[in-house]
């Protein structure tokens, strides 16, 4: 029986049910509609389908290693310039200091991010990996996102690729999906107009899975971008899957306007909870070719990321430690969640948890 409220939506229902690929035409009737309860549904469909009712989530910490940058991105908080008297940039013994006081807490995977400093060397991203790698070998170092890989390929001369195998040799485990933000160049020229261009950071991303590594996706939603532009960037995330299959997650993240320019300019608020669940079902159902999609609890709230396994999220991301860029834009959430918290969330949604490890190896169920 089809329980499509809107009827708009009900040949998509179908599709959806007949395991068929849903249309650029079909997102933006999913985009246009309001039936929440239905997109949920159909979105927790597909996750059944995919992972039963099993719910991932991963110990990790975050670490953003400096907050200069060069880009200052309109929808950043975070960002300072190199003499702003807030600026800070860790020595490589500074980062190696904080991975090694969170190992007490079990962590399997760093996760690192960081502004694009004008004058750091490109070394000194590789000796931080190489450092990371050689003293804690079991924890697998996801990080640098695409937009940072072409500023060291910038700084350095260096190719994408040679890029990429240098810090592939010094023991960079994966890609972070972050900096995708829309991938349309008309919306990055008008809110991170220096950094990588969309074709950049899906050219960085078609390398990176052909040399073996795996990468996460994100876009950023709710500033100014178009329902049409959300689908397309969906939809070229969907293309690159098809040919590499190199990307685990997808996560979409809300806009924080506190503190950034973009809020300061357009006023914007941060999206509700029902935009929020309403884009990641959307997300689900249009990347039939993902298989995990991922709540960042941290950006969304505690309460949406955990409502959110009723629309079509299968992981949440996960213990954290240390969280800068939301939290300089204005986020109330905590910077930590402990692993049983996290495993408390998913039960109480009569899930069962899974600890992962970054690459998706199940560690641990939770039964
Ligand atoms: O690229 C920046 C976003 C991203 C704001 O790969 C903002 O598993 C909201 O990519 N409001 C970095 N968002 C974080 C990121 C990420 C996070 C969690 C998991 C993974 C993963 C990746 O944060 C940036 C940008 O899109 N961002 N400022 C803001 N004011």
């Amino acid at each position: 029986m089809n329980i499509a409220v809107d009827h708009n939506i009900s040949s998509i229902y179908e599709k959806v049910l007949a395991g068929q690929r849903l249309s650029r035409e079909d997102g933006l009737a999913l985009m246009e509609s309001s039936d929440l309860l239905t997109l949920g549904y159909l979105a927790r469909w597909v996750k059944e389908r995919k992972t039963k009712d099993s719910v991932f989530f991963n110990v990790n910490r975050h670490l953003n290693m400096t907050n200069v940058c060069v880009s200052r991105c309109k929808f950043c908080a975070f960002s300072r310039d190199r003499d702003d008297p807030d600026a800070y940039t860790m020595s490589i013994e500074e980062a190696v200091e904080k991975a090694r006081n969170s190992l007490s807490l079990g962590i399997t995977e760093l996760h690192i991010v960081n502004g694009l400093h004008p004058d750091l060397p490109f070394s000194y991203y590789v000796e931080t990996v190489r450092r990371l790698e050689e003293e804690f070998p079991h924890v697998h170092i996801q990080a640098f996102t695409a937009v940072e890989i072409k500023h060291f390929a910038d700084l350095s001369g260096l190719s994408f690729q040679d890029v990429l195998l240098t810090l592939k040799e010094a023991g960079l485990g994966s890609l972070p999906g972050g900096g995708a933000e829309i991938l349309d160049d008309g919306i990055r020229r008008e809110v991170c107009s220096r950094k990588a261009s969309a074709k950049e950071w899906l050219e960085i991303m078609r390398t990176a899975h052909r040399l073996g590594f795996r990468s996460n996706a994100t876009m950023l939603y709710g500033h100014i971008e178009s329902p049409e532009n959300r689908i397309d960037h969906l939809i070229k995330l969907r293309e690159l899957q098809d040919e590499t299959g190199g990307f685990q997650s997808f996560i979409p993240l809300p806009f924080h306007p506190k503190n950034t320019p973009l809020g300061k300019m357009t006023g914007a608020r941060r999206p509700t909870a029902y935009e929020d669940l309403k884009m990641l079902s959307i997300s689900r159902l249009m990347l039939d070719n993902f298989d995990h999609i991922k709540a960042f609890w941290i950006m969304l709230d505690p309460k949406i990321a955990q409502l959110s396994l009723d629309f079509g999220v299968d992981d949440l991301d996960g213990t954290v430690v240390e969280e800068k860029i939301t939290h300089s834009a204005g986020a109330e959430t905590e910077e930590a969640m402990a692993k049983s918290e996290l495993i408390n969330m998913i039960r109480e949604m009569k899930r069962t948890p899974v600890e992962r490890d970054t690459l998706y190896n199940v560690l641990e169920v939770y039964n």
